[in-house]
């Protein structure tokens, strides 16, 4: 069954998300209209397609890049988009388009034997992950020493795959962090923008407070309450009537069948629904999947130069081609927008980019905890994959941390509550690319990620306390009650106003930009993504305005 479609369309949604469709029903790697001239999808191997040249490219298709193609093609500009990961709308042998967290299979992650999440044990058995085929499943865990990163692959990127939390940041730190953004314009104009524009919406407070779905939060308020701690509600792009009709057994399930980061099946208002459908709908998009850009380089007229290799769903690559553009838009995320700068900046094809370029990179101070629930603190064997709440101290200037209320869907009832906290690490990491190994390194301690745990168990300590309660040590790996070595939400690399000027323009190569997570300086203080999407908003309208008048 194909993935249901979001309410409330536009006749330019209607458009895109039949180009998708269309694309994904004849098992095509190009979306979209798609000139004569261009290089056929089925292009023989290990053929170099002569260079197509387009006037805008963009690399990547999560927020950044998504809100930028959208902007370009309905400014009239040709815009091809190139997207490593493939197009999520093809059913799979179960007639699903994505697999479930609870029997993943090689859909879920990018090209590994091994599912990998992060959860890595229960009642310390190795019993949550499972052997997989390789293949460009949509999560990819990006391993450096002392943190990995999950990101999203596929067309939407990070929404494919993430909690769907669309969460503003409190005002005074967003300024703290990005000082010479108009504060005023983000939270006026471009906040509401980028919530209208991905479909953001609330639970409705008195099912919450009825429902079997949400016992898992209420109890965590209340564990929270004890401690006096605030909660607050949380906004997100799930379809909330859609998930009221799932457990009215009225919808085919997602939300409430265990589905989460290896993607949802119904419900979710990721951003193939939302920016890029409507992106598409302009006519004057088109997006290339399974592309991976791997070098950029400028020519004596200005104009750049990326060289893509298209791979199959192996892993080979089938075609390398050179694309030839005016303008270069980077939405490839913190880390990829990183390699793709700091390789091009090493290797001399791109000298002239700042030495600011892999430095400001942070973990958004991001800790995954656990706490064990008296017996009759039941958290229910059915939990909606869904975030509605967090914990909100951010105010505590002692210790500020906001801690997301997540669920974890094991379909039994496991008395745990589990938490993604959000601290103020001011540690920052610089990320280095190493020519021999053609690779990018991070360069990040375990001291530095132990600043975000420490503040988690301040936190969680405190909970724990009040109500009698000890964390969960089963489920980390290592006997650990936190884990603060891995990170959901990458920031920075080429920080806004450093690596950049103050619209994303990077420095040293005019006509590059940078739209994505890289921008922010490593911390935003809650989940990122509507931040992202507002600050892309802000700087496209801008470079549309002022660099395509010149
Ligand atoms: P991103 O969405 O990562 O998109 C980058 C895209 O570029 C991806 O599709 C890549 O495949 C593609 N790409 C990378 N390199 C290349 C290349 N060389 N060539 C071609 N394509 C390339 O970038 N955030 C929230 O605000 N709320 C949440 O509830 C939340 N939950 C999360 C849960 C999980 C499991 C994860 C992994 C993340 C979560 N996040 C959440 C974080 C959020 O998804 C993330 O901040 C954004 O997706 C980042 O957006 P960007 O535009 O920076």
């Amino acid at each position: 069954m194909l993935r249901t479609m979001t309410p409330n369309l536009t006749r330019r949604h209607l458009l895109g998300l039949g180009a998708l469709q269309t694309a994904a029903a004849l098992g095509l790697t190009r979306i979209g209209p798609v000139p004569a001239a261009r290089a056929a999808t089925t292009a023989p191997a290990s053929r170099a397609a002569a260079a197509d040249h387009t006037p805008a490219l963009v690399i990547g298709s999560g927020y950044g890049a998504a809100v930028t193609a959208l902007r370009l093609g309905e400014a009239g500009i040709p815009t091809l988009v190139l997207e490593m990961g493939r197009l999520w709308d093809t059913p799979g042998p179960d007639g699903k388009v994505f697999c479930s967290t609870r029997a993943p299979d090689h859909r879920s992650m990018w090209f590994r034997t091994r599912t990998e999440a992060p959860l890595a044990q229960f009642l310390w058995l190795d019993v949550v992950n499972k052997d997989i085929s390789p293949y460009p499943g949509v999560l990819d865990r990006v391993r450096f020493d002392g943190m990995s990163v999950y990101v999203g692959r596929g067309v939407g990127g990070g929404s494919l795959v993430n909690g769907g939390m669309a969460v503003t940041p409190q005002r005074a730190y967003f300024s703290e962090m990005l000082p010479t953004v108009d504060a005023g314009a983000m939270y006026d104009r471009y906040f509401p923008l980028a919530r209208r524009m991905l479909g953001v919406n609330t639970v409705d407070p008195a099912w919450f407070e009825s429902t079997e779905w949400y016992r898992f939060s209420r109890i965590s308020r209340k564990h929270a309450a004890n401690a006096g701690l605030r909660t607050v509600f949380v906004p997100n792009v799930y379809d909330f009537p859609y998930m009221q009709r799932e457990a009215a057994g009225q919808a085919v399930r997602s939300a409430l069948a265990g589905e989460v980061i290896y993607g949802n099946n119904h419900g979710k208002r990721s951003l193939d629904r939302t920016y890029l459908a409507a992106a598409l709908g302009t006519g004057n998009v088109t997006v290339d999947t399974l592309h991976r850009a791997r070098a950029l380089r400028a020519q004596p007229d200005g104009t750049y130069v990326v060289t893509a290799d298209r791979i199959d769903t192996a892993g080979r690559v089938v075609a390398t081609r050179e694309i030839c553009c005016t303008r270069l838009f980077l939405g490839a995320g913190s880390l990829g927008s990183t390699e793709l700068l700091l390789r091009a900046r090493e290797s001399g094809t791109l000298p002239d980019l700042s030495e600011h370029i892999g430095t400001g990179w942070g973990a958004n101070g991001n800790v995954m905890t656990a706490r064990a629930n008296h017996l009759w603190d039941t958290v229910g064997a059915h939990q909606a994959t869904m975030p509605v709440m967090g914990i909100d101290d951010w105010s505590n200037t002692a210790n500020p941390v906001f801690a997301e209320i997540a669920p974890l869907p094991m379909g039994f009832e496991h008395w745990i509550s589990l938490y993604l906290a959000i601290t103020r690490n001011p540690e920052r990491g610089t990320l280095t690319y190493h020519a021999g190994t053609d690779t990018m390194r991070l360069d990040w301690t375990p001291e530095q990620s132990k600043v975000s745990g420490d503040a988690a168990r301040k936190l969680f300590d405190r909970i724990n306390l009040r109500n009698a309660t000890i964390y969960r040590y089963d489920l980390f790996g290592g006997n650990r009650p936190v884990a603060d070595d891995f990170t959901y939400h990458p920031l920075g690399g080429c920080v806004l106003g450093r690596a950049t000027d103050e619209y994303g323009r990077v420095r040293g190569a005019p006509g590059v930009y940078v739209t994505d997570g890289a921008l922010v300086p490593g911390s935003i203080g809650v989940n990122p993504f509507l931040t992202i999407t507002a600050l892309a908003e802000r700087n496209i309208e801008r470079v549309l305005a002022e660099d395509y008048r010149r």
